[in-house]
């Protein structure tokens, strides 16, 4: 087997910026002074504002580093009036003053990749914001110079072009009062999609790739990426109970779009990728963006696992999925929780279930993401009616982490934009790290496998027999040796292993001796 790219054995950390760790903007590298211009009404700039920023990230990055993750991204950071946390970016290339300066982005990378940790940035292609100069041009008139940067269409204002509903509610048109036509947006109506059919979009959206690569950055995440070069005019209605954004036909040009993203991205030395977050609910569907001739995503999310319960036989069904569809396209991914969905830790139930999770993820084959507060086995907040911010109804897995035990723990201001996790007092970085037994221990102990383990960063996957209720399989490369056992049940089951394999690491700690027991995940090696 070829050398394996580095975003193939990388583990990568996705960091939500908002909830990771604020600072005093007066020690931003502008001392807080586009942050006060453009949030006149905030606090005195020597407070934190309880949003975290990118020099909250860079004074993090021991904790991170300390992991032992390879790369970390960003969710975004551009300038945006934030309708959408960042998705609805009014500016491309550039920092919001609420996370702080371009300067503080090229200190944060060049201390990121001191650390030997890449840099993902979050890219946001289907829509901007509708403050973005572009769609303020755009919406001027119907003979402006840029109206056709976004999907426009005639009608009349009780008739849309078509049934298509907004991911977060309501239609995806929005009319247009002063020049009487309907725009498009699958997200929010502060989300215009941008109409990739127009080729002038394709060059000013490549630019702003070129932008970041030029500052350094080692990839991109990309935001609904199976949306770009869809055509309103071509595709059907939604059938009731369709998801909008995520029940998309293959887009009619979609897939030329992302082979020339592709070309630029290559085209940099230093080995840069884009992983796309497609959100298909179709695992084969998703295997077509890694391209016919492996020429379009490097790597591609695949959420139908995320979205499967504890339970052995279904995540069987999606790892069986992603062996037959993905593994003959490209190089898969894993995720059980981002900045979109409830973290596992609250889906499973118990942290018993999410340590076993841990060891599920880093012991398949393909790269895994984790998402920022899953070391530390944190649920979701518990986010009382009235402050509610997010439209989407995703506060709760976007809490801000606990870094220590103080009334502030470890933020500048006790009251952060959203509630703290569940019992921040004791669920915190630095109590956790002093307990060795603790699900922060655990994700070191792993990742530390992972990364001097050939078997699990790239070798090979099979299943070996197991009991219901109880997955376990094989990984092998270059004569390493893993086998994975994870019991998805409440009871104990014995699984024959033969006195050749040792115990490597368990997720409770509780010894591990051919009986795997409740809720319970092994890794076993081959004894020297
Ligand atoms: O999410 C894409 C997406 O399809 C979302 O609608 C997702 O289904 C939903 O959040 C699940 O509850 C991406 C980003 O990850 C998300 O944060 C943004 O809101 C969205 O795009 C628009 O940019």
């Amino acid at each position: 087997m070829p050398e394996p790219a580095w975003w193939q054995t990388a583990v990568v950390y996705q960091i939500y910026p908002r909830s990771f760790q604020d600072t005093p903007t007066s020690t931003w590298l502008d001392g807080g002074k586009a942050y006060r211009e453009n949030y006149p009404l905030a606090l005195a700039d020597t407070d934190g504002d309880g949003v975290g920023d990118l020099e909250g990230v860079r004074r993090r990055l021991d904790h991170v580093a300390s992991l032992g993750v390879d790369a970390i991204w960003l969710s975004p950071f551009y300038r945006s009036p934030m309708a959408d946390f960042g998705y609805d970016v009014s500016d491309y290339c550039d920092v919001d003053p609420l996370f702080g300066t371009l300067a503080d982005f090229d200190r944060l990378i060049a201390e990121a990749h001191q650390r030997g940790l890449r840099v993902i940035v979050d890219w946001v292609p289907n829509h901007s914001s509708d403050q973005h100069p572009w769609f303020v041009e755009s919406r001027s008139s119907r003979d402006s110079a840029k109206r056709d940067w976004y999907v426009w269409r005639d009608g009349s204002p009780d008739e849309p072009p078509n049934n298509w509903l907004a991911a977060f509610g309501g239609r995806a048109w929005t009319w247009d009062e002063a020049t009487a036509q309907w725009y498009l947006h699958l997200f929010l109506p502060e989300q215009p999609d941008l109409n990739w059919a127009n080729p002038e979009v394709e060059a000013a959206m490549q630019d702003t790739l070129r932008f970041w690569l030029d500052r350094g950055v080692d990839g991109f995440r990309v935001d609904v990426v199976h949306a770009l070069g869809k055509d309103p005019d071509d595709l059907p209605d939604w059938k009731p109970g369709e998801n909008p954004s995520r029940d998309l036909p293959d887009p009619p040009y979609g897939h030329a779009i992302l082979r020339r993203l592709r070309t630029l991205v290559d085209s940099y030395p230093g080995d840069r990728m884009m992983v796309g977050e497609v959100y298909l609910m179709s695992t084969p569907r998703v295997a077509r963006y890694y391209g016919e001739h492996h020429d379009e995503l490097h790597l591609s999310f695949n959420f139908p696992p995320l979205y499967a319960p504890w339970d052995a036989v279904k995540w069987q069904r999606r790892i069986e999925r992603v062996v037959e569809a993905i593994e003959p396209a490209g190089w898969p991914t894993w995720v059980l929780s981002n900045h979109d969905n409830p973290r596992h830790r609250t889906r499973y139930g118990s942290e018993a279930r999410a340590r076993a999770a841990a060891v599920l993820l880093l012991g398949l084959r393909g790269t895994p993401f984790l998402y920022a507060g899953e070391e530390l086995g944190l649920e979701d907040a518990v986010v009382p009616k009235g402050r509610e911010v997010d439209p989407g109804g995703r506060d709760g897995c976007r809490a801000p982490i606990p870094w220590d035990g103080s009334p502030t723990h470890g933020w500048v201001t006790a009251s952060p934009w959203l509630p703290w996790p569940p019992d921040p007092g004791t669920r915190n970085a630095e109590a956790l790290a002093a307990d060795d037994r603790s699900i922060l221990h655990l994700y070191r102990r792993l990742l530390a496998i992972r990364r001097t383990s050939p078997a699990l960063r790239h070798g090979s996957f099979d299943w070996l027999p197991t009991p219901d209720g109880v997955l376990a399989w094989l990984r092998r490369a270059d004569g390493d040796r893993r086998v994975v056992i994870v019991n998805f049940t409440t009871d104990p089951h014995d699984v024959a292993v033969d006195g050749s394999w040792s115990t490597e690491v368990t997720s409770d700690g509780a010894p591990f001796a051919g009986r795997i027991g409740p809720d319970q995940a092994v890794i076993l090696r081959t004894r020297d």
